[in-house]
């Protein structure tokens, strides 16, 4: 499938190496001469620009949190006069806080060029219709798949979020080949779609650009076959860039981070110790070539695996695991870690059970609670309340041989659980332990 552009996805290591490690230097002296936060953290430091030498000098810079973030709120971070910023975007803060990414008119190209490689690494020519439904406006879902579409000439349309039926109504007579919009969304449009009397076989749909929340394999299954295509990862975040940081190709096999732009490092949360290629940790990038506000070694909470084995596709580029949560998603009941990304496992793989859900964790008298309310599925399951107890026994044992803690599972009717239009918020938290 098409790979956007040749020389940079597939470079030899050492020739990628060569252009990030210029790349790195310049951006380190553009952000000491620019950037007070910066300077007064690498003097602190005793680091200046010309102390990096290699890639591995990169651990002497100090981290930049999503904290830095909120305290320099809203330009304390540009590296360019405010003239420079043609655009302004900021993420829907599902932790709580707002953050902004500020780009130069370079910026809105590269970030063109990125969303472009993700779109043709899921095959997405220029003869495709790509119908975009993640939210446009503020949030980067939107615009980005926009931008990339655009870049390679198939026809970009931007229905934005909301009103499925009109969704549909597009898709089908617009011969849509591509969804771009959230995993859960994609379920939430498929069961629409089935609600309106169709089937996969009434739409034209190739392929599904599917991200901005974590989502597992299991549900990708599910999206694929309730809508006849092929469902790809794409991560980004705002503070970096968007969508396309880094995509999945065809061979769905992990997420290509774009090396060439952004340099990629898994670090121990804990210690901010540097952890060898293959560890589990918490994702770390710092910008190469951004101009408005090219963040160094920035925490992104994101916690996944990295390899930089060269894929079937022939990209050189490093791939990243599926994150399976952040490090603010883990919920932490009686002492045990829980992702919800586990629990979403267990219920895809359980038949009866429609995959919506919701976890609600509480404190009973000093004791943590945890309850999944979980949607019986409309299709093929009996009102007899021994199956019903039959089902919610067997999803108890699932539950807790996967989590090491006991779930009270609670089956609720079809169709009663709020459907997502953009990210699905699945955990509700009432314990007040801030
Ligand atoms: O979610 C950008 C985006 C839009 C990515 C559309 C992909 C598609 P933010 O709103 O700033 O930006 O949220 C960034 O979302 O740190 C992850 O925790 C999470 N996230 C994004 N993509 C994925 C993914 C956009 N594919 C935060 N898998 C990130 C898991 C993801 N989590």
């Amino acid at each position: 499938m098409g790979i956007w552009n040749k020389k940079y996805e597939t470079m030899s290591r050492s020739e990628l190496e060569q252009v990030q490690l210029e790349r790195l230097q310049k951006t380190v002296k553009r952000v000491y001469d620019n950037v007070e936060m910066y300077r007064e953290r690498m003097d602190k430091a005793g680091v200046k620009p010309e102390d990096i030498k290699t890639l591995a000098d990169l651990a002497k810079l100090p981290f930049t949190t999503k904290d830095d973030l909120r305290d320099q709120y809203p330009f304390g971070l540009l590296a360019v006069p405010l003239d420079e910023v043609t655009e302004i975007h900021a993420s829907s803060g599902t932790t709580g806080k707002q953050v902004i990414g500020p780009m130069t008119e370079n910026d809105v190209e590269l970030w063109a060029e990125i969303a472009a490689r993700s779109l043709a690494a899921m095959g997405v020519e220029k003869n495709d219709v790509v119908h975009t439904s993640y939210g446009f406006g503020l949030f980067t879902g939107g615009f980005g798949a926009h931008y990339g579409a655009r870049k390679i000439g198939a026809v970009a349309i931007p229905m934005s979020s909301g009103n499925s039926k009109r969704q549909i109504k597009f898709m089908k007579d617009l011969g849509s080949t591509y969804l771009c919009c959230t995993p859960s969304y994609a379920m939430s449009l498929a069961e629409v779609l089935y609600d309106m009397g169709y089937t996969k076989d009434d739409i034209n749909l190739k392929g599904g650009v599917f991200g901005a929340e974590p989502w597992t394999e299991e549900m990708r299954k599910e999206i694929e076959d309730k809508l006849g295509i092929k469902a790809y990862d794409i991560y980004g975040l705002t503070e970096i860039i968007g969508p396309g940081v880094s995509y999945e190709c065809t061979e769905q096999a992990g997420m290509h981070i774009n090396e060439d732009l952004f340099i990629p490092e898994i670090i121990n949360p804990d210690t901010g110790e540097v952890l060898p290629e293959g560890s589990m940790g918490e994702l770390v990038f710092t910008c190469i070539t951004k101009e408005a506000m090219p963040l160094i070694r920035y925490r992104t909470r994101d916690l996944c695996v990295l390899t930089k084995e060269t894929c079937k596709c022939g990209r050189t580029l490093a791939r990243m695991a599926k994150p399976v949560g952040r490090t603010d998603d883990m919920l932490i009941i009686r002492g045990v870690n829980v992702f919800p990304s586990q629990i979403e496992e267990v219920l895809m793989r359980t038949d009866g059970v429609a995959p919506y859900y919701q976890i609600v964790v509480d404190r009973v008298n000093n004791k943590d609670t945890l309850d999944i309310l979980i949607e019986l599925s409309s299709f093929g399951m009996s009102d007899e309340v021994k199956d019903i107890e039959a089902l919610t026994r067997k999803l108890s044992a699932e539950l807790l041989s996967m989590l090491g803690i006991k779930a009270n599972v609670k089956l609720v009717e079809p169709k009663s659980i709020t459907r997502s239009e953009g990210k699905a918020v699945r955990v509700i938290d009432n314990r007040k332990l801030h």
